[in-house]
């Protein structure tokens, strides 16, 4: 007998109803909002829609796609990438994580996501665009590109964790005292890293090397609502080692 969470990680579409859940048309007609996350449990980008959803304690119904095999729904409301995650806002279409985040965070006031200060706004947006090009690109190159670049791979990725390790130094958060929309995009170093590290049989995050971002990850990974998000590591490693086998095979 699957348990729920088993369930939510293997079922096809599904919609994990919020224990509050009323039906869409119930909704509508209350006149109350509709959110759904088109996403996967173990994609990092879909997930840090979740934790912005729950940071801002909004209900929203979850739709977990295949993408071998993406839903008609999937690709109408993004047609040009036909990427996860989306998410949509009473029938209106958001694509891309981080564009998804400043939505979420200019839509629902409550926790904030963005700093204040213009100059502070800025910079996030900078670190945000800095991990998904910079760092989650070396990453993956480590992970998947062909092993006579990995060593090249390996050290571009340790001179992005150093940038990132200057950035925390002195703070809890990269958001200062909580968790904030840059702690949100680095969910890849915070959670991600360990599975791929796990799985690739190689460090690349250490205490020696960069103690603050290490320290950074426990404390990310010990707050509330980001701990209840993990995807099981578990299923993550294995999905990882399978991926860097495929990606090994065909280099
Ligand atoms: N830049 C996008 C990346 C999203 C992305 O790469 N999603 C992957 C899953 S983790 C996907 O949908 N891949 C399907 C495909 O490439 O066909 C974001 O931040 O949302």
């Amino acid at each position: 007998k699957k348990d729920a969470l088993e369930h939510w990680i293997s079922g096809k579409r599904r919609i994990c109803k919020p224990s509050t859940y009323i039906s869409t048309s119930a909704r509508r007609m209350a006149g109350q909002q509709e959110v759904t996350l088109y996403g996967s449990w173990r994609s990092r980008f879909s997930r840090r829609v979740e934790i912005a959803l729950k940071l801002k304690g909004i209900s929203y119904d979850f739709i977990q796609e295949d993408i071998q095999n993406k839903s008609a729904d999937l690709l109408k409301y993004n047609p040009i990438h036909k990427k996860i995650p989306v998410l949509v806002h009473n029938g209106k279409p958001i694509p891309e994580s981080q564009i998804i985040l400043e939505y979420i965070d200019e839509t629902w006031p409550g926790y904030p996501l963005l700093p204040q200060d213009p100059y502070d706004r800025a910079m996030a947006r900078f670190w945000a665009k800095f991990i998904d090009d910079k760092c989650l690109a070396s990453i993956v190159k480590a992970s998947y590109g062909p092993v006579d670049e990995q060593e090249k791979a390996f050290e571009e990725v340790q001179k992005n964790l150093s940038y990132l390790e200057k950035e925390i130094q002195g703070k809890k958060f990269f958001g200062g005292e909580c968790v904030g929309f840059v702690d949100i995009v680095a969910n890849i170093v915070g959670y991600y890293l360990g599975a791929i590290e796990e799985a690739l049989g190689q460090e690349m995050l250490t205490k020696e090397k960069h103690p603050c971002l290490y320290e950074w990850v426990h404390e990310y990974t010990n707050c509330n609502i980001i701990k209840e998000n993990h995807p099981p590591r578990d299923r993550l490693v294995d999905y990882f080692k399978t991926q860097i086998q495929a990606a090994r095979a065909s280099n």
